[in-house]
C-alpha cells in the first residue's frame, strides 16, 4: 500500500449516502489491489459535532470539520465528495472546483437544470476531475447489459421500459423537510420522484440506449400538505409523489418510465426491460445479480428467457470478488465507482457519468416536470 499514490478524500454529509461512499473507499484497495491510487479518508464534514465525530470514528476518517468551507480550504484534501441534500450540491461543487479540488457528487447533479448548467460551466472551466454517483450503472448485471447492447446482440432497439417503485411516503403523518425527510421538501430536493428515482432510470437509459428526443409526462402529489419539520407548520407539498412519462429516443425506440413512492409493497423495485429485434434483456434490483436474456437466435426447441447469474469471473467486475456463483450486493456498486474513479486518475480518461453526462439526465428531468405542468410534449435541448 505504501507504494500507492494517495487520493485524499474530504466527504461532506454523514447520512445514508455518506455511509455507502465511505464503505466504497474502505473496501476498494482490498478488492482492486492493482490500482495505482488508494483513497485516504482524510476528513468528514457535517454541521453537528457529535454526529460527525461519531461518523469519523465509525468509518475511519482521520479528522472532521463542521464547516464545509473550511474542509474545502484544507490543502491536505484532493477530492471533495458531496453527500449532502440536493440544495447544497451546487454551492459546494462550485466552491470546490474554484479551489481546484476533484469532485465526486451524489446524484442527482442538481435541483434544476439551471443550477446544473452553472455547475458544469464552473467545473469545465476549472478543469477538475469529476463524477456523479449514478451507482446502478456499476452493478455487474447492468454493466453486462451495456456490453450486450454495444456488441449489437439486441439489434435495433424498439422498446425501453423502466420503473422505480417505493412505498415509504404513503402515511400523511410523515413530515417533510429536515434530516432524513428532505427528499419530501421541494426546496431541498428540487423535485420528488423525478429527481430522486427516475433520475437513476434516466441515467441508465441514456447510457444503455442513447439520448432522449422528447417526453410527455404526468405527475401527481397525493398528499397535498404535510407538517414541515423545521417550521413545525403544516405546509403545501411541492414535490411529485409519482411520475409517469413516455418518450422517443434518438435511435427511434419508445421509452416508458414510471416512478412512485406510493406502490404499497415495493421498497426499491428498480426494473428495466429492453426489447430489440434479435434479443431482449430485463433486470430487477431486487435480484440484482441476475440478468434475464432472450435470444431469438437460439435453437427454437430450447429458445426462451434465460436467467444469467452474473457472478462469473468473465463478467464485469466479478473477477475482483469471490468465486463464480457467489453473489455481491448493492454496496459493491459504490466500490466499483471508486475503483473506476481511481483508474481514471491513472488513465486520464473521464469517469462517467461526469457532470457533463449527468447534465443530460437533468435536461430530461426538467423536461418531464415541465411537460407534466404544461400537459404537453417537451423536446430535450
Ligand atoms: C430514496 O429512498 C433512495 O434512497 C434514493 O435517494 C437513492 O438514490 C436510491 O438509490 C434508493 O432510494
Amino acid at each position: 500500500m505504501a507504494d500507492k499514490k494517495e487520493l485524499r478524500i474530504g466527504l461532506i454529509g454523514c447520512g445514508f449516502m455518506g455511509r455507502t461512499h465511505s464503505n466504497g473507499y474502505n473496501r476498494v484497495s482490498n478488492f482492486f489491489p492493482n490500482l495505482a491510487y488508494r483513497p485516504v479518508l482524510k476528513a468528514v464534514c457535517s454541521r453537528t459535532e457529535s454526529k460527525v465525530k461519531a461518523f469519523a470514528s465509525q468509518w475511519g476518517y482521520e479528522s472532521w470539520e463542521t464547516d464545509w468551507k473550511i474542509l474545502i480550504a484544507r490543502d491536505d484534501i484532493d477530492a471533495i465528495d458531496i453527500c449532502t441534500p440536493n440544495d447544497m450540491h451546487a454551492q459546494i461543487a462550485i466552491a470546490a472546483a474554484k479551489a481546484g479540488k476533484m469532485i465526486l457528487c451524489e446524484k442527482p447533479l442538481s435541483r434544476t437544470l439551471e443550477e446544473g448548467e452553472e455547475m458544469v460551466r464552473v467545473i469545465e472551466e476549472a478543469k477538475v476531475k469529476n463524477t456523479v454517483w449514478y451507482n446502478y450503472r456499476r452493478i455487474p448485471a447492468v454493466t453486462l447489459a451495456k456490453q450486450l447492447i454495444d456488441s449489437g446482440k439486441l439489434g435495433r432497439i424498439f422498446h425501453y421500459r423502466a420503473n422505480f417503485l417505493q412505498d415509504w411516503t404513503i402515511s400523511p403523518e410523515l413530515p417533510q423537510g429536515g434530516e432524513g425527510l428532505w427528499r419530501l421538501d421541494a426546496d431541498a430536493a428540487g423535485s420528488g420522484v423525478t429527481g430522486d428515482l427516475l433520475a437513476h432510470c434516466i441515467d441508465t437509459a441514456l447510457w444503455l440506449n442513447g439520448g432522449i428526443k422528447d417526453v410527455s409526462a404526468l405527475t401527481e402529489t397525493f398528499i397535498k400538505e404535510r407538517v414541515h419539520q423545521t417550521s413545525g407548520k403544516v405546509q403545501k407539498v411541492d414535490i411529485d409523489d409519482a411520475c409517469i412519462f413516455h418518450c422517443h429516443f434518438n435511435n427511434g425506440s419508445l421509452g416508458l418510465f414510471e416512478s412512485t413512492r406510493y406502490a404499497r409493497g415495493h421498497k426499491a423495485l428498480y426494473t428495466f426491460e429492453i426489447n430489440g429485434e434479435n434479443a431482449s434483456i430485463r433486470w430487477d434490483l431486487h435480484d440484482l445479480n441476475r440478468l434475464e436474456y432472450y435470444d431469438y437466435g437460439d435453437d427454437s426447441i430450447v429458445r426462451g428467457w434465460r436467467s444469467i447469474h452474473v457472478t462469473d469471473g468473465d463478467q464485469p467486475y466479478m473477477d475482483k470478488w469471490w468465486v463464480p456463483g457467489l453473489s455481491i450486493g448493492y454496496e459493491h456498486s459504490f466500490v466499483h465507482q471508486v475503483a473506476d474513479f481511481l483508474e481514471s486518475l491513472e488513465t486520464g480518461e473521464p469517469c462517467s457519468p461526469t457532470f457533463l453526462d449527468a447534465l443530460e439526465t437533468q435536461k430530461v428531468c426538467e423536461a418531464v416536470i415541465e411537460s407534466a405542468k404544461s400537459r404537453s410534449w417537451k423536446d430535450i435541448n
